[in-house]
C-alpha cells in the first residue's frame, strides 16, 4: 500500500518527466519543489490525508484498436496523444474528503470554534468563498457506507467545484483529469484492454465489478495498476474533464501528428460528460482502459426538483472521481472552472 512498494514506476516517472521537459523547451521548467515524487496532501483543519502518485506523462496511442474484444466505435480511431507529467490521486475521492466541501463541514467547524474570518489564511478565505452544493434530495450514500467509501452521485459540475475548493484550500492546482490523462494513467504503459493484460478473468484481483460487488466498496483494497493507482478499473467510474463527443477521436486523428494535451472542454451544458473505468455495477468490458461512458439525464431521473439539481445525480451510485495535479498546467486549462450555472444549463 505504501508508495515504497512501487519503486519502478517512480523511477520511470522521473525519467519520463525529464524527457518531457527536454522535449518541450518552450515550456518553463517545473520548479524544483514539484519534483515528481509521491506525496501526501492534508486537508487543512482536518486530519484527512490522501496520497498523490506521479504519472510521468508521455506519448501514447489513445483509444482501442478494432480487434479489441467488445470495443465500441467511440473508442476510435486510435490516435497519438501526448500528455505532460502530473500527479494523480492513488484512490478515488472518498466521502470523508468530499463531505468537507459538499456539506460545508469545514465552514461549520470554523463557526463552531468562533474563528475570526479576518484572521484566516488567504487559502482558507478563498476556499470558503467557493460555491457549495445545495442539500441533496435524498441520502446520496444510499446506505452504501461513507467512511472510506468513494463519494458517489455528484454531478460533473460538483466534482469540478470540489477541485476548485481543494485548489483554493491547498494553493495547488487540482482538477479532474482530461480523458487523455485518465487513459494514459489507467493504461500504466500497457496497450492491452486492461492495465494488467487482456484477460478479463484476472479482473477480480484488480477491480470491483458486477461479478464481485453489489455496491461501491471501500477504496484501495484491490491490486493497483503499474502506476500504483487503485480501483482505476471499476468500483466507481470516474469523471473526466471532457465533454463527451462520440467522434472526438476522429478530429484528433485528422489533425495529424501527436495531439498535445487533447481535451474537449466543458461547456454550460449539464450533459454529456465523460466518465471512465467502469464500476461495481458493470460488466468487464466497461472496465477496459479505452471504454468511455457518457452522462445523461437518466442519471437524475428520480430528482423531482425543477430545475433538477446541478450538484447531485439521484441515479448515479456508480459515478465518482479522482483528482489530478498537473506539473505544468496546459494553456487551455489554466484557471478552468465549470461553466454550468443553476437554471441556465441545457440538457
Ligand atoms: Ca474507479
Amino acid at each position: 500500500m505504501r508508495p515504497a512498494e512501487q519503486p519502478r514506476p517512480r523511477v520511470l516517472a522521473i525519467l519520463a518527466a525529464l524527457a518531457f521537459a527536454s522535449a518541450a523547451p518552450a515550456q518553463e521548467k517545473p520548479p524544483a519543489s514539484t519534483d515528481l515524487k509521491p506525496y501526501t496532501e492534508t486537508i487543512a483543519g482536518t486530519d484527512l490525508k490522501f496520497e498523490m502518485l506521479p504519472i510521468p506523462g508521455g506519448t501514447f496511442t489513445m483509444g482501442s484498436a478494432p480487434g479489441e474484444t467488445k470495443r465500441k466505435d467511440d473508442e476510435g480511431p486510435t490516435f497519438t496523444a501526448t500528455v505532460g507529467p502530473f500527479w494523480m490521486g492513488k484512490c478515488e475521492v472518498t466521502w470523508d474528503e468530499f463531505d468537507e466541501y459538499a456539506f460545508s463541514k469545514d465552514i461549520k467547524r470554523k463557526q463552531r470554534e468562533n474563528v475570526d474570518p479576518a484572521k484566516l489564511p488567504a487559502t482558507e478565505r478563498a476556499a470558503d468563498a467557493v460555491t457549495r452544493s445545495t442539500k441533496p434530495y435524498a441520502d446520496m450514500t444510499f446506505g452504501f457506507g461513507s467512511r472510506g467509501n468513494p463519494a458517489i452521485c455528484m454531478t460533473h459540475h460538483a466534482a469540478m467545484e470540489y477541485c476548485r475548493w481543494l485548489s483554493a484550500k491547498t494553493g495547488k492546482t487540482y482538477r479532474l483529469p482530461t480523458e487523455a490523462e485518465w487513459e494514459f494513467a489507467a493504461r500504466g504503459g500497457a496497450s492491452t484492454a486492461y492495465s494488467f493484460g487482456d484477460d478479463a478473468g484476472a479482473l477480480g484481483e484488480y477491480a470491483w465489478f458486477v461479478e464481485n460487488a453489489e455496491k461501491p466498496m471501500p477504496v484501495g483494497k484491490k491490486k493497483p495498476n503499474p502506476y500504483g493507482l487503485h480501483d482505476i478499473h471499476g468500483n466507481v467510474m470516474e469523471w473526466c474533464l471532457d465533454l463527451y463527443q462520440p467522434n472526438a477521436y476522429a478530429s484528433f486523428a485528422k489533425a495529424g501528428g501527436a495531439a498535445k494535451g487533447p481535451v474537449v472542454l466543458p461547456t454550460a451544458k449539464e450533459y454529456p460528460y465523460v466518465a471512465r473505468g467502469g464500476s461495481w455495477d458493470d460488466d468487464p468490458d466497461k472496465l477496459r482502459s479505452a471504454a468511455r461512458e457518457a452522462s445523461n439525464p437518466e442519471w437524475s431521473v428520480q430528482d423531482p426538483q425543477r430545475p433538477q439539481s446541478i450538484w447531485w445525480h439521484t441515479d448515479a451510485t456508480n459515478v465518482g472521481f479522482r483528482v489530478v495535479r498537473p506539473v505544468q498546467e496546459q494553456e487551455n486549462l489554466k484557471g478552468i472552472r465549470s461553466p454550468v450555472v443553476k437554471g441556465k444549463g441545457s440538457r
